[in-house]
């Protein structure tokens, strides 16, 4: 049936109305049907094996655009509504975007399952049906206040799977129900499912906050993504969901097994299970201990789970190295616990040395450990960061399993951070290359000769100015602030941490400010936007948003600053915003201390979009410059293997960096009467002596090259056609970065699913 029919047919009978008739919300719940009809009707990828992605964190964004996307339907359906008088934009205004997911992680766990779908692989993500998510970020007394973040509506993407597993703890069991979100594939005709469990009884959302009785668990169990672990309860809750998750996915996989008519002892000849992070590691012993139920021997059990799973590590900070006391795992699933004191030993016969034993002195259970020993493959996401682990962090593992080691490079999914959220630019790049690098992003660099054309880079900046004024409208909308279009927009967004470093672009931001009041303004104005999360329980994330939103306080009310120096923090920042700032950006700050960022996604998002990058040799941003090549990026800072040394001989001293006059000067600018008077005067102390004295994370260290770097990157900025060329070609070296070409080197080298 034609589209508008088939449009008219769902009014009709949800609204008793044509289309034309209908509100914008009428309208949006109209299209979500016919989408997930559409969707639904599609079938699953056939083959031998099929892929399991475990994550604790699924962060999806809106789907309606980008399910329209990949069914083929976007471009009828936007005209369709044009002809109406409507856009699909206000429809999706009535979209809630749930928040399963905290950053990079969670993105890329949504990335890939859209490029596992684009390439007709049979693969499915294994979560969590958080109700509140991870929370909705309030400002309030410029600091972050926490709020439930529900987002499940009667008519949502979610569809109830008609299964349910039980989960068997110690002293009661549990019903997971299972919920689908389909994941149809761009160009090929197939969906797979993103499955998530819940419990059957879910608590209603707290009276107030985020606080809820953590012992509650039949009913709080999937409440909120990284619930308050501050306390035993909160820690117990986590291992908890872990073990409600995995042992659910578990008997979800053998079932479906059973059903394509295969014996539990070919597992790993059908099945493929990937670890993201170590949130999902109890799957290991859980499918280890199912398949003994099934009559393997515990031999051979161990034998088609180390075949069937693999590991992905995406960090090297040792406070995200999960470690759980086995009296936890005793108390949450003690049917575990003789496994994985098998694992333990069995482990232990392997390797004498202590360092890569499962357990440890205090009894504590090394969850990556038993993932390196009992999956057939390791992997960093970006170059860097594999070889951190290779030669320092996993080194033991990697001298007793080198095959099992490899890098994945991150990628991200081309069809959502460009086509979709970028409609412009995406118009741009086909007017001259066609259409090509949609199904194949490597094809962007047909791009590269327009480089010397004038009328074509005249016509990028043209885009660039128009996605600033979008971002404008936007933050006029919803947060009230009024920008300057023609102010160089420099955006930092991402989880708030301290190696992430925020709090060295604010030292720039008060540098600036004091450059201004000196009567030393910039070639032209800047606005620096931020967007983070601040995990609830880290008081220095959380000191750290208040110290920015001081200065936008501050340059906001100086008549002096403001026409030239603007902070603007974005409340609750998500995908949604993140889709709004990308396209908008002049300068992406990647600015993480060396070593520290494992990849970092939103650099590729912000080179796909034409941005230049302003950040250290860390994660993906080497591969970002070995690309691009040094004169379309601005790079500074110490080396990862500088910071690894200074580490290694406890020898930075951030003191003595704070006495350099030109430091100095910047830190104690948090305890001027100007600060004093607009933020707690106990948080600004606080962040004043840490930086000082501590500096964990070192921008004292770099802040001078930074400084440095960031006056390069605005003077580059102002010739307009030699910064053109520059975002040409970042764009047209964005390719290697499509998630694309990320899940076609898993499936060559991990999972072999076709
Ligand atoms: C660990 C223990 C206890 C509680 C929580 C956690 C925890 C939760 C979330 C540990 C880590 C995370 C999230 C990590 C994350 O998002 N890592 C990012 O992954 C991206 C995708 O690979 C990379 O690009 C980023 O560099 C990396 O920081």
């Amino acid at each position: 049936m034609e589209l508008k029919l088939q449009l008219s047919a769902i009014t009709r009978e949800k609204f008793g109305c044509e289309p034309a008739c209908c509100t914008d919300a009428q309208l949006y719940h109209a299209l979500l049907a016919l989408t997930q009809q559409q969707a639904a009707a599609r079938p699953a990828p056939a083959g031998e094996r099929k892929l399991y992605y475990f994550s604790a964190e699924f962060l999806m964004g809106k789907l309606l655009s980008n399910n329209l996307l990949a069914l083929g339907l976007f471009e009828e359906v936007r005209a369709l509504l044009e002809g109406m008088g409507r856009s699909l934009a206000a429809l999706e205004e009535y979209e809630p975007e749930p928040s399963l997911g905290n950053g990079g992680l969670g993105r890329l766990a949504a990335c890939f399952l859209d490029s596992i779908a684009a390439l007709g692989l049979p693969g499915d993500g294994v979560g969590l049906n958080y109700h509140y998510g991870l929370f909705r970020q309030k400002f309030a007394d410029r600091k972050q206040q926490e709020q439930p973040d529900p987002w499940i509506e009667p008519e949502s993407w979610l569809l109830p799977a008609g299964k349910r597993y039980t989960v068997p703890f110690g002293g009661f069991a549990l019903d997971a129900v299972l919920y689908d979100i389909a994941v149809p594939g761009a160009h090929t005709g197939i969906a797979n499912r993103l499955h998530l469990f819940d419990v059957a009884e879910p608590a209603d959302p707290p009276a107030e906050g985020i606080a809820f009785d953590k012992r509650d668990i039949p009913h709080c169990l999937t409440s909120f993504l990284y619930p308050d672990d501050s306390d035993r309860d909160g820690q117990l809750l986590r291992v908890y969901q872990q073990y409600f998750m995995v042992s659910a996915g578990a008997q979800m996989i053998l079932e479906e097994l059973a059903d394509r008519g295969f014996a539990p002892d070919t597992l790993s000849d059908h099945v493929a299970i990937q670890i993201n992070d170590t949130h999902p590691s109890m799957v290991i012993p859980e499918l280890i201990r199912l398949l003994t139920t099934r009559g393997l021997s515990m031999e051979a059990a161990v034998a088609q789970v180390e075949k069937a799973c693999a590991y992905t590590n995406h960090t090297i900070l040792a406070e995200a190295l999960e470690k759980w006391p086995v009296d936890y795992i005793e108390t949450v699933a003690p049917q575990l616990v003789p496994i994985i004191r098998e694992l333990d030993r069995l482990a232990r016969r392997r390797s004498g040395d202590p360092r890569v034993a499962i357990l440890d002195g205090e009894d504590r259970v090394h969850m990556a450990h038993m993932d390196i020993h009992y999956g057939h493959s390791v992997n960093g996401v970006a170059a860097l960061h594999t070889e951190i682990l290779k030669n320092s962090e996993l080194k033991p593992f990697y001298d007793l399993y080198p095959e099992k080691f490899n890098n994945k490079t991150n990628g991200v999914t081309f069809r959502r951070w460009l086509e979709a959220c970028d409609p412009a630019l995406a118009r741009w790049i086909s007017a001259r290359i066609g259409d090509g690098w949609k199904q194949d992003a490597a094809e962007l660099e047909k791009l590269l000769p327009f480089a010397e054309d004038e009328a074509s880079l005249t016509a990028l900046l043209e885009v660039k100015q128009h996605n600033k004024r979008r971002l404008q409208q936007l933050l006029a909308r919803r947060q009230g602030v009024e920008v300057d279009e023609n102010s160089l927009f420099d955006i930092q967004v991402k989880r708030l941490h301290e190696y992430k470093r925020q709090q060295m672009n604010a030292l720039w931001v008060i540098y600036k400010y004091l450059e201004i009041k000196a009567g030393r303004r910039p070639a032209r104005p800047v606005t620096v936007l931020f967007g983070a999360k601040a995990a609830p329980a880290y008081t220095m994330a959380k000191y750290i948003i208040h110290l920015i939103l001081c200065l936008q306080a501050l340059c906001e009310s100086d008549p002096e600053v403001r026409p030239w120096l603007r902070v603007v923090m974005v409340e609750n920042y998500n995908v949604s915003w993140a889709e709004a700032l990308i396209p908008a950006c002049d300068i992406s700050e990647q600015i993480s201390l060396a070593s520290k960022e494992a990849s970092g996604t939103s650099n590729m998002k912000f080179m796909a979009n034409g941005a230049v990058t302003l950040g250290t040799m860390d994660g993906a941003n080497v591969e970002i410059a070995g690309l691009v090549g040094p004169e379309n990026i601005y790079t500074f800072g110490a080396s990862s293997d500088a910071v690894i040394d200074l580490y290694a001989r406890g020898a930075y001293r951030s003191l003595d960096y704070y006495h350099r006059p030109a430091v100095e000067r910047l830190v104690d600018f948090l305890l001027s009467p100007a600060m004093l008077a607009l933020g707690d005067p106990a948080v600004l102390s606080s962040l004043w002596n840490d930086m000082k004295h501590k500096d964990w994370f070192m921008a004292l260290l770099d802040v001078e090259s930074y400084i440095e770097a960031k006056e390069r990157a605005l003077a580059g900025y102002e010739d307009r056609m030699a910064w053109a060329r520059k975002m040409l070609v970042n764009i047209a070296r964005s390719g290697y970065f499509s998630s694309d070409r990320t899940i076609a080197q898993y499936n060559t080298d991990i999972w072999h699913l076709s």
